[in-house]
């Protein structure tokens, strides 16, 4: 009986932890495929309104200074809050164009090289509204030509 006994349990316990793994592998798929379902709605979602609160092709874009050295780092440490900006060719693209310092000597400037030729010019504390259709398709970068190499964002225009 003894011996029985013990076959009996390493059965079960071998059925259950089979059971068990197949019941995990089940629930792990059904995991995957609700989050990947979940996933391209969001992706659908995105590609129709360009983030929410803002109207198509609206963006704000921060002027920023990281907490960081800027003498023992060798680079300047100001970013733009947003680098990167995506739209379709023939879109109207609006940058709300902002500088937070409270210095005015703080200057920052939002500069493109043709043929999305502009230069947008902010002491600190002031900002902007601009304008700009996108009708070149490609990749730009947008710069500020106080704080380079390290302030600098990308313009992707899709067809
Ligand atoms: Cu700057």
């Amino acid at each position: 009986m003894g011996s029985s006994g013990t076959n009996i349990a390493m059965f079960l316990g071998i059925a259950i932890a089979i059971i068990m793994s197949g019941a995990a592998l089940v629930s792990f798929s059904m995991i995957d495929s609700t989050a990947s379902t979940v996933a391209s709605d969001e992706l659908q979602e995105n590609y129709r309104v360009g983030a929410p609160g803002v109207a198509n092709n609206e963006f704000y874009i921060f002027t920023q200074e990281l907490q960081a050295d800027e003498e023992k780092l060798g680079v300047p440490v100001a970013v733009f809050s947003l680098t990167n900006i995506i739209v379709h060719k023939g879109d109207l693209v609006t940058i709300h164009f902002i500088n937070p310092a409270e210095a005015p000597e703080d200057k920052h400037n939002f500069v493109m090289q043709a043929p999305y030729e502009m230069h947008h010019e902010l002491a600190g504390g002031e900002s902007t509204v601009f304008t700009f259709t996108a009708d070149t398709v490609g990749t730009f970068t947008y710069y500020c030509t106080y704080d380079l190499p390290s302030m600098i964002g990308t313009l992707i225009v899709l067809p």
